[in-house]
């Protein structure tokens, strides 16, 4: 028996040991390289599944082969979401076939209400990226139609954004609303205002988001639902996951891309509240859990795929070890099970929620957390996450959601945030760090890059 254990610690130690070797081994330029040709030759396959079966619909059914479109008509949302993500990786045939696809087709005078968050950080996003990197006018006139056609969202009593809003009458719906819907138009609206010179963009969007502010906690949190027609809060769960995740993130990357003191002013007083109230810490790293926005209680335990964003966030904006330490947690929650699932409980350390939809936070924060520090260590988190999508997401047609992380069984979703964000930051973690300049632009919430231009 003591012999048995002796054997296990020993053996424990050196499975530690070789982790910790690991770590900190040498990534060498020729296996960045490799990387690099990994993930292009990933986009490539996931374009091609998309051109041969679902070209001109939003998205690819990848098991079935088939199409999905969101609305009465498609509004091209791959090949817009995927454009810029192509011209980063020096994709360029496959850029020009999504651009002459976007430019000869893509119209938004479609009879139907859209949920203006979605619409608005994938569409608007790539198309005003598409053209401050191709400089087409087109894309801009596209841009500027769908940001006027969402503009009536904003009238509400209080200025905060309506969910839904319809492209040709401008019907509103859906006042029950949450920060991260109200607070994460504020770079797209606020960009389109810096191009067209139109300052009504910028105006609304940051007169919804400071609403929530003004109306933040006595502990400076938010909650998780808002009504946008009396200001009251519905909803008093305060987290950084699904629902408020963003207007943290946009609060700071607004600041970045245009200066504005109040957005930084509010982002720092959110952030010490966040660090002060929601942080777990625990062996495997920190987690975050939820809270009641006005006692502070706690009152849950849960983590999952989108609450990893935050390392990154809180490593760029200025506290690189607390970041270290969530990275720790994203990286156990991603190795634990496979491939991290959508949610866990991370006290029970049990699963809640098994699916993963390829989504891109925990190799975004590798992402920021190799940029901010150039430890290897963060190459090689990047490493296994991206090989084990390659190796266990991929199917003949493009690469599919998985319906659970811990059988790999796939289920029918390739979503367009797949091309957008997840390749973009699988490539940009090992791509020389020219390839993209934070110092010059300010990624949005989907990677869309927007130019810094103080003005
Ligand atoms: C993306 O559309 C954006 O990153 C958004 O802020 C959160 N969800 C998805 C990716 O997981």
């Amino acid at each position: 028996m003591r012999k048995n254990r002796f054997i296990l610690t020993a053996f424990s130690l050196l499975f530690s040991v070789s982790i910790v070797a690991q770590k900190d081994a040498p990534f060498t330029d020729e296996m960045k390289k490799e990387m690099c040709n990994k993930v292009k030759e990933a986009t490539q396959h996931a374009w091609k599944g998309y051109k041969d079966y679902a070209w001109g619909a939003d998205d690819l059914k990848p098991l079935t082969k088939t199409s999905k479109t969101w609305y009465k008509q498609s509004m091209l949302t791959t090949p817009v979401d995927a454009f810029d993500t192509f011209t980063l990786l020096g994709l360029t045939t496959e850029a020009k076939e999504a651009k002459e696809l976007i430019l000869s087709k893509l119209n938004f005078n479609i009879d139907n209400d859209v949920q203006v968050f979605e619409i608005t950080i994938r569409l608007l996003a790539g198309l005003l990226t598409a053209y401050e990197m191709d400089g087409d006018k087109k894309f801009l006139a596209l841009a500027k139609d769908l940001g006027d056609r969402l503009m009536p969202a904003f009238n509400s009593k209080t200025g905060m954004p309506y969910r839904y809003v319809h492209l040709q009458t401008g019907k509103t719906r859906d006042g029950i609303n949450n920060p991260a819907e109200i607070g994460t138009l504020m770079m797209e609206f606020g960009k389109l205002s810096k191009i067209t010179g139109d300052k009504k963009y910028y105006e609304a969007a940051k007169k919804g988001m400071m609403y929530v502010y003004d109306h933040r906690s006595t502990l400076d949190l938010v909650g998780e639902q808002i009504d946008v027609e009396t200001g009251n809060w519905v909803n008093a769960r305060s987290h950084i996951g699904a629902y408020i995740d963003s207007y943290y993130e946009y609060l700071y990357k607004s600041w970045l891309l245009f200066g504005d003191k109040d957005f930084k002013t509010a982002f720092d007083v959110h952030n010490a509240a966040i660090k002060k109230h929601l942080i777990s810490k625990t062996d495997k790293g920190w987690f975050m859990h939820q809270v009641d926005m006005n006692t502070g209680k706690q009152i849950g335990t849960t983590y999952g795929a989108l609450e990893a964003f935050y390392a990154g966030l809180c490593a760029f904006s200025g506290d690189v070890e607390t970041g270290r330490q969530i990275q720790e947690a994203n990286y156990y929650m991603w190795t634990k099970f496979n491939i991290e699932p959508e949610e866990f409980d991370f006290k029970a350390d049990t699963i809640t929620s098994a699916y993963y939809i390829l989504r891109p936070e925990n190799l975004e924060s590798a992402f920021y957390m190799y940029r901010l520090t150039g430890e290897n260590k963060y190459l090689w988190q990047g490493k296994t996450m991206v090989q084990s999508i390659l190796d266990h997401c991929r199917n003949d047609a493009g690469f599919a959601s998985l319906k659970n992380v811990q059988t790999y069984e796939k289920t029918n979703s390739m979503e367009s945030f797949f091309f957008g964000e997840t390749l973009k930051y699988a490539y940009l973690i090992f791509a020389p760090q020219s390839t993209l300049d934070l110092k010059k632009v300010v990624l949005t919430t989907e990677a869309h890059p927007f130019k810094i231009i103080k003005k």
